[in-house]
C-alpha cells in the first residue's frame, strides 16, 4: 500500500465487493445489493437510515437512526455477523444518567459511534431546548450513560475522533439554526474530559462549488492515515425542488485537524440510484460511518439514502487519498488554523 491506515485494527471479515466497472471516474463504488437495510426493518419502525457501525469481537454492532411509526426518531441497537445483514433490538436504546436513572431525550437522530480506548461513545442530534448534540458512553452495550451535552443549541452533525490528539478529545460539529438550516460550516472543539468543550476552531466551509454550496457537515468518524485524517462529509446544494446531499472527502492535518491539507473539489458520491433519489426525502446520500481494514486499506462507507435506507459503498485508502489529492482545491479558510 502507498498510504497506511493508522491506529486501527485489521478487520479481515469487513464487507467488501470488488469494483466491477472499468475506468471509474471516481474511485468509490456502490455495493451491488444496495440498499442493505430496507423499509420496515423491525417492529414499530418505518425506516432506518443515517446510522453508524463498528467492528466488535469479530462481528459488527451499530447504532441506528430509526424513524418509528409514531414519526419520532430514536436510536436502536443492532448486531451483524457480516456488516451487511443486521438484526435490531425491538426497543430503542434506553439512556440513563450517572445515577442509573432513566434520562431519555424526546427524540434522537443521526448517531455516530466511535471506540476510544475501551469505551464506545455514541453522539447524535437531539432536543435540548432546540436541536443540539447528545452523547453517551457504554462498555457493554447494555448500559448507555449519557454525558453532558457538549454544546448549546443549535448544533447538528457531531462526530468524535477515534483518539485524543495532543492529549485532548476532539469533536467536529456544525452550528446551525432551528430549522432546515440553509447555511453551515464544520468546526472542531477540544476537551480534556468529554465534559468541557472549548478552543473552537473553524475547519472548513461551504464553497462556490455547486454540490456543496449551501452547507456541509461532518459524516463518518475521521480515519487516521499516513497523509492525515481522512474525512467523509456531506455537502448540500439547493435546487428548485429542495436540497441535494452528496458525499465529499477531505484530509485534515494529523496534529492540527482544524487545518485542511487536501479537499476534493468533486463529490465522491451523489444521488444516482433509485434508493438515493427516491424515498421519504429524495436525493440524500448521508455518510455516518466507515469500516476499514488496516491490513488491506479497504474502506466500506455506510450512508443513509433518501432518509429511507442504509447502503454501502467501497473504496481503498490508496485510491481515495490519491483521488482527493489529485482533485484538491483548498482555500485560505481551509488551510488556516481557524481562529479569529
Ligand atoms: C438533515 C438531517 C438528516 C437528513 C437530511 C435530509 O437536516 O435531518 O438527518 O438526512 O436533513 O433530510
Amino acid at each position: 500500500m502507498k498510504y497506511q491506515i493508522l491506529n486501527s485494527p485489521a478487520v479481515p471479515n469487513m464487507p467488501w465487493q470488488e469494483c466491477k466497472k472499468e475506468n471509474l471516474d471516481i474511485p468509490v463504488w456502490r455495493y451491488e445489493q444496495n440498499p442493505i437495510i430496507n423499509r420496515n426493518p423491525v417492529k414499530g419502525v418505518a425506516r432506518i437510515f443515517n446510522s453508524a457501525v463498528v467492528p466488535y469481537e469479530g462481528k459488527f454492532i451499530g447504532v441506528f437512526r430509526a424513524e418509528r411509526k409514531d414519526g419520532i426518531p430514536f436510536i436502536y441497537f443492532g448486531r451483524s455477523e457480516d456488516g451487511i445483514k443486521w438484526d435490531f433490538d425491538e426497543d430503542r436504546i434506553e439512556f440513563v444518567d450517572e445515577n442509573g436513572e432513566s434520562f431519555m431525550p424526546s427524540y434522537a437522530y443521526d448517531p455516530r459511534l466511535v471506540k476510544i480506548d475501551d469505551t464506545y461513545y455514541a453522539i447524535w442530534c437531539q432536543d435540548a431546548y432546540g436541536a443540539s448534540i447528545g452523547m453517551a458512553k457504554t462498555t457493554d452495550f447494555k448500559t448507555w450513560t449519557r454525558l453532558e451535552n457538549p454544546f448549546l443549541p443549535f448544533n447538528r452533525n457531531a462526530v468524535i475522533f477515534p483518539r485524543k490528539i495532543n492529549d485532548k478529545y476532539m469533536l467536529l460539529s456544525r452550528p446551525s439554526d432551528s430549522g432546515h438550516t440553509p447555511f453551515g460550516d464544520i468546526y472542531i472543539s477540544e476537551s480534556p474530559d468529554l465534559t468541557y468543550w472549548g478552543k473552537h476552531r473553524h475547519v472548513m466551509g461551504k464553497t462556490e462549488l455547486w454540490w456543496e454550496s449551501v452547507k456541509i457537515g461532518a459524516g463518518a468518524a475521521p480515519i487516521e492515515t499516513s497523509e492525515g485524517w481522512l474525512l467523509f462529509y456531506h455537502g448540500v446544494t439547493g435546487t428548485c425542488n429542495g436540497f441535494v446531499y452528496s458525499i465529499g472527502g477531505a484530509i485534515l492535518d494529523k496534529d492540527c485537524p482544524s487545518k485542511v491539507k487536501y479537499r476534493c473539489s468533486t463529490f465522491l458520491l451523489t444521488p444516482e440510484e433509485w434508493y438515493e433519489e427516491r424515498g421519504f426525502v429524495p436525493n440524500v446520500c448521508f455518510p455516518c460511518a466507515t469500516i476499514h481494514d488496516s491490513e488491506t486499506g479497504r474502506i466500506a462507507i455506510y450512508y443513509g439514502c433518501a432518509d429511507s435506507y442504509v447502503s454501502l459503498a467501497f473504496t481503498t485508502v490508496d485510491q481515495i487519498v490519491d483521488y482527493i489529492k489529485e482533485h484538491s482545491i483548498v482555500r485560505e479558510s481551509d488551510i488556516e488554523e481557524g481562529r479569529r
